[in-house]
């Protein structure tokens, strides 16, 4: 639980992700109240409260700590950013995509509420995210409020997350996918999104130019890092599950870091991600940076 930082002090992390987890799931029920009509609504919360780490809003608030900035600063940022997430998450498990049961633990949106409602509460959240950063941000200058929009918007659409989606459907089943492509779809699918987290925290907190270049250089690393640890619990995990010492991933067709190359080298990248992500903070106070040099670190070990 506890992890000593360069200057010694302690820094609880457990605790600390708890805390911003409570702040952020209060934000988020509050930011979508159960109202008229009620099926939507109804539909959009069960998706949007149905647990998750809260790792993309708890970093955006972690980067408005870093240059100063208050959490509340942030806030709707967290927020929308997260409901941009939970809104890729249901379009992604519908049958025209992915076509999965279940998410989160739970049955996916579309299980619960039929396809129709699952689009339309996905759309509901697309657009929300963007409205609730417009109106309710709240201590920041809007010329700010328009930049971590604009942020939001690119990690989003045709060159985002859309991007990402599309490359890696249409690379379904294709024995030619190599590093350089396998690397386009996790950044564009996972690491945009990371990286719009950080730099609108950044941002809305009052960062400067500088400041908020260095930690979009951070989001970038830990971006491509989070996929890459998702890869190697993927072989892992199902080698745990299946006694054996190949897991699912060696089994299918999909490409992935291990696979293309191995799993020593794959751990070794994750390794070289890290230290590449940590070094960008190394230009902050640490006391402030504690926050995101252990949030590196957990997305280098965590096991789910
Ligand atoms: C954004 C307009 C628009 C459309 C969506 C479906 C789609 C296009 C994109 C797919 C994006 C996707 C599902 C990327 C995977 C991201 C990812 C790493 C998910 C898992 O994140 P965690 O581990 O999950 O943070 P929790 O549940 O903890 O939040």
């Amino acid at each position: 639980n506890f992890i000593k930082f360069p200057n010694l002090k302690v820094f609880e992390f457990e605790t600390y992700m708890t805390e911003k987890a409570i702040l952020v799931n209060n934000a988020l029920d509050e930011a979508v109240p159960l109202q008229e009509p009620l099926t939507i609504h109804e539909a959009m919360r069960y998706s949007l409260l149905a647990g998750g780490k809260r790792v993309r809003p708890i970093l955006c608030l972690a980067a408005c700590d870093l240059v100063g900035g208050k959490s509340t600063q942030a806030m709707a940022m967290a927020s929308s950013v997260e409901m941009v997430h939970t809104m890729s998450l249901i379009h992604d498990d519908l049958p025209c995509m992915d076509n999965d049961d279940l998410r989160r633990g739970k049955p996916t949106n579309h299980k619960v509420y039929g396809e129709s409602i699952a689009v339309l509460a996905g759309d509901a959240l697309l657009s929300l995210a963007f409205e609730h950063l417009a109106t309710r941000t709240i201590g920041v200058g809007p010329d700010r409020v328009v930049r971590a929009i604009t942020e939001l918007a690119s990690a989003v659409g045709s060159l985002g997350l859309v991007a990402g989606q599309i490359v890696d459907i249409s690379s379904e089943g294709n024995q030619e996918v190599d590093l350089n492509k396998l690397e386009y779809i996790h950044v564009h699918k996972t690491a945009k999104l990371l990286e719009a987290a950080v730099v609108g925290g950044a941002l809305l907190g009052g960062g400067n130019s500088g400041e908020v270049e260095r930690v979009r250089k951070y989001a970038r690393s830990i971006g491509l890092l989070f996929q890459v640890v998702d890869d190697i619990l993927d072989v892992t995990k199902s080698s745990e599950e299946l006694g054996k010492t190949a897991g699912k991933d060696l089994l299918t067709d999909k490409a992935t870091y291990p696979k293309l190359m191995g799993l020593e080298r794959a751990k070794e990248f994750a390794g070289e991600l890290l230290v590449k992500a940590v070094d960008e903070l190394r230009f902050f106070d640490a006391g402030r940076s504690a926050p995101l040099y252990h949030l590196a670190h957990y997305i280098a070990y965590r096991q789910n």
